[in-house]
């Protein structure tokens, strides 16, 4: 019987638990098993790699330990669980964050050395799990590690990309695209699970039945894959709970093509069965446009469908009504890309389980919530009904049933507003009749979540206004936070240890207002000395770093300024190089003795450009070229250098962070809904040179105007600037720069016209030029303040104390409290 079963399965945990010790004999003996046993090496004569293996499955071990108890205790104890669906996590590397958040970092360290390893270089052999794009994607992968710590009952959702985001090649200053085929040496990180697999349908037709004197509409479906699901252990720090990031791969259903083989055709039926494949082979590489692509939607819904039947499943082990499934079941759309979930839904309750529309979508409102990231009118996803209605064809149905329900609402409380109307309507007529992702998403869900204050704001008077004037009482926001575990405790070990002496408690890292407490030391001279001594070392690492990967040595007494995320011309990474120029021409013609009054930069630029973003790849190019000529120029020396670090990754990100003096969080007022980048900086002591966009208004809130380089002009102006047009002043020293390199100063002459014209008169759109001389300004107060190294100190002191609002933990909480209705459910010790 069960009960038989789960006593006998307790009874197995009981002996397991504690099975494997932490001690650093026992990790030993665990990490020489598994080189034997695993890796299949000798235990004598085994290599970095080899040891990065073992040690892995000897944490994996210990993870699965706790991972079963937790799943056995939420089992036990079925409480409410959040369901996070997300289509993007970019996780990087999991040694580390584990052995850190099982509390077994020293004795692992330890076990190494006796060994005649050492646990650093062990890390580094872990390549990047990189199944995302940018800020959304690792925002998911901080949320994750904060619901564990949190010991909330939460599962992530995803979909394992064979192919992650592209590895970025540099070739004569020129961007190139290769493939990272992440799991050519195996991802022990993973849990495959040949026994949960789901079907997941395609194509097909919709016909009508009659049940019970009732008519229904059956799919028919044309296809069909088989999802397996991948399990990644993610474990809290400082609790035994370890949850769950499920990810789905696509493999051929056995009942593919049957009949291809009874015909014969057994070539063509082999490879249509590795088409199936493809739908979960790889992450599209586009950060905020998508042109709606049949394959992007498959998989959309490949992983909405098999995350729903997963979930439905372990609803049904328990529970047999289905009116209870929003006490039970919150489900967290992370942007519209898992949108298809809520027609998904509609299609199981009405036309599976028979419940009746209107119960059905009284059930729908109850259980999603749905956080958009973008104020970017481009951004937000539109599907074509052609493409939806051949792959999808009874979810089109259901998506306009639903916005006719929908229509009929509004008319009732706007009349027949036809303009307003259109614009609200889940489904876009036009040339190309499309359905909006976000419309439905908003509809449907109880909560609409920003990601910022103020883009909440632009969410409730532009973006969403038509909605937010009916139902203001949906709209909220939760500024985005980044872990603290990943961006001080596993990226910069020395500050950890640095602040945990001067707090008196390392409680900070599962608590982090503590860290406040820091403000009181701010102007202390032995923590003066000690920080900036942490600092020098983490720049050393980075010089390092800099050094390998690029051949150019930096010297350790300039500023290292660093702006590194996706290149967008809305990021104004263009401002930055023209910034650079400026200063470049300004050292150039100074006299000698002038110079000696510089401040020297190491101006540090990184990111990707999506592949077919032509004026990103022009900025790249442009930064090299810019870097040529400066890092070559005797007159300049150590006063000015510019590196590009190639293939900017949460691994390359652990290790510039913590050596950065200053960064650039400079995007157009009004576009960056939040930018989560610039929190791990100021965590990190990093002071911000910034404009008042996203989430920077409230660090500005938090550690005050004086604690940071402000400039640029504010979201209300920027209308008015654009109207403006080429009328507007724009200072001597921006033309003269754009003219150095419209004029050839730095090669290239033809290529970067085009991106010279983006700036010029009418067209500069994202107001570089009307920006630029507040710019200039801003750097020069961060010129003068570098001098003065104890203003300087506190100010990083204070970024660090002021992190503690910008931490993924208090994110967590108000979404758990506000949004979701969870409560921690803790795994006993
Ligand atoms: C983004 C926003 O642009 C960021 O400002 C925000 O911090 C993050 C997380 O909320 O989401 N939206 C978006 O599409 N991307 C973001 O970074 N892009 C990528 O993830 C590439």
């Amino acid at each position: 019987t069960s009960g038989e079963r789960t006593a006998k399965a307790e009874r197995m945990f009981e002996l397991m638990d504690g099975f494997l010790k932490n001690d650093p004999l026992s990790l030993q003996k665990d990490i020489l098993d598994h080189v034997e046993y695993t890796v299949a090496r000798s235990r004598f004569s085994f290599d970095d790699f080899e040891a990065y293996q073992a040690l892995s499955h000897c944490i994996r071990d210990r993870l699965i330990e706790r991972w079963h108890d937790t799943q056995l205790h939420f089992k036990r104890k079925d409480p409410k669980r959040v369901y996070f669906l997300s289509l993007e996590y970019l996780m990087g590397r999991s040694l580390s964050n584990s052995i850190i958040n099982l509390g077994i970092r020293d004795q692992c360290a330890d076990a190494l050395s006796q060994l005649g390893f050492e646990f650093e270089v062990l890390a580094e052999q872990e390549g990047d799990a990189a199944l995302g794009n940018g800020g959304l994607a690792r925002l998911s992968a901080c949320q994750m590690d904060s619901l564990a710590t949190m010991d909330f009952p939460a599962w992530g959702y995803g979909l394992r990309y064979q192919y992650g985001l592209f590895r970025q090649v540099i070739l004569d200053g020129f961007q190139h695209e290769q493939p990272d085929y992440w799991l050519n040496f195996g991802n022990p990180w993973e849990i495959e699970r040949v026994h949960v697999t789901y079907p997941v349908k395609f194509y097909g037709t919709v016909e009508e039945e009659i049940l019970n004197g009732e008519k229904h509409q059956v799919w028919i479906p044309g296809e069909m894959v088989e999802a397996v699901a991948y399990d990644n252990p993610i474990p809290g720090y400082g609790t035994r709970n370890t949850i769950t990031l499920r990810l789905w791969a696509a493999k051929p259903s056995n009942q593919h093509d049957m009949e291809a083989y009874n015909t014969g055709d057994y070539i063509d039926a082999v490879v249509n069965r590795q088409r199936a494949e493809t739908i979960s082979s790889i992450l599209y590489p586009d950060d905020r446009s998508h042109q709606g692509k049949e394959l992007r939607l498959k998989q959309q819904y490949f992983f909405v469908s098999a995350s729903l039947q997963d979930i439905i499943r372990r609803f049904k082990d328990v529970h047999k009504d289905l009116n209870q499934f929003p006490d039970k079941v919150a489900l967290q759309l992370n942007d519209t890309h898992p949108a298809l979930a809520i027609p998904e839904v509609m299609r199981v309750l009405v036309d599976e389980e028979h419940l009746g529309w209107n119960k059905a979508f009284d059930i729908i409102c109850k259980i999603f919530s749905f956080t958009t990231h973008t104020v970017l009118a481009e951004a937000l996803e539109k599907i074509p009904v052609d493409l939806l209605e051949s792959l999808l064809p009874r979810h089109l149905q259901i998506i306009y049933d639903i916005n006719s329900f929908f229509m009929e609402e509004l008319k009732k409380r706007i009349g027949l507003d036809y303009n307003r109307l259109s614009r609200m309507s889940i489904v876009e007529e036009g040339a190309v009749k499309s359905i909006r992702m976000a419309n439905l998403s908003i509809f449907c869900s109880h909560t609409v979540n920003g990601v910022s204050k103020l883009h909440s704001e632009l969410l409730q008077t532009r973006v969403f206004k038509d909605f937010y004037e009916l139902w203001p009482e949906k709209f909220q926001y939760k500024t985005n936070g980044v872990t603290q575990r990943r961006w001080i405790v596993v990226s910069n070990p020395n500050l950890c240890a640095l602040i945990s002496k001067w707090l008196g408690t390392e409680s900070w890292i599962r608590d982090i207002d503590l860290l406040m407490g820091l403000r009181e030391y701010a102007t202390d001279i032995s923590l003066h000395q000690e920080w900036r001594m942490v600092r020098r070392v983490n720049k050393m690492r980075l010089a390092e770093y800099i050094e390998a990967t690029s051949g150019l040595k930096v010297s350790l007494d300039a500023m290292f300024d660093v702006q590194m995320k996706r290149i967008h011309e809305y990021k104004r990474q263009l401002l930055n190089i023209l910034g650079i120029i400026h200063r470049y021409d300004c050292i150039k013609n100074m006299a000698k003795d002038d110079r000696r009054k510089v401040v020297p930069r190491v101006c540090i630029i990184g990111g990707k450009a999506a592949p077919g973003y032509e004026m990103a790849k022009k900025i790249i190019k442009l930064c090299h070229a810019v870097a040529e000529k400066i890092n070559n120029d005797s007159d300049v020396g150590d006063l000015l250098k510019l590196v590009f670090i190639p293939d900017y990754n949460v691994s390359v990100a652990e290790l510039v962070i913590p050596g950065a003096d200053l960064s650039q969080h400079i995007s157009t007022a009004g576009h960056e809904a939040s930018g989560t980048g610039s929190m791990k900086f100021l965590m990190n002591g990093c002071l911000l040179l910034a404009t008042a966009d996203g989430s920077t208004v409230e660090i500005i809130e938090e550690i005050g105007e004086d604690n940071m380089f402000l400039f640029g002009a504010k979201v209300h102006d920027v209308p008015t600037l654009r109207e403006k047009g080429s009328t507007i002043k724009v200072p001597l020293q921006f033309a003269r720069v754009v003219r150095m390199v419209r004029d050839g100063y730095f090669g290239f002459q033809d290529y970067f016209e085009s991106l010279c014209n983006t700036v010029e008169g009418n067209n500069d759109y994202y107001l570089l030029g009307a920006d630029f001389e507040s710019y200039l300004e801003a750097q020069a107060a961060a010129d003068k303040g570098f001098i003065d190294q104890e203003k300087w100190t506190r100010m990083s002191i204070l970024s660090t104390a002021g992190s503690s609002r910008f931490s993924s933990d208090r994110t967590i909480q108000d979404y758990a409290e506000k949004t979701w209705g969870i409560e921690p459910c803790r795994c006993p010790l």
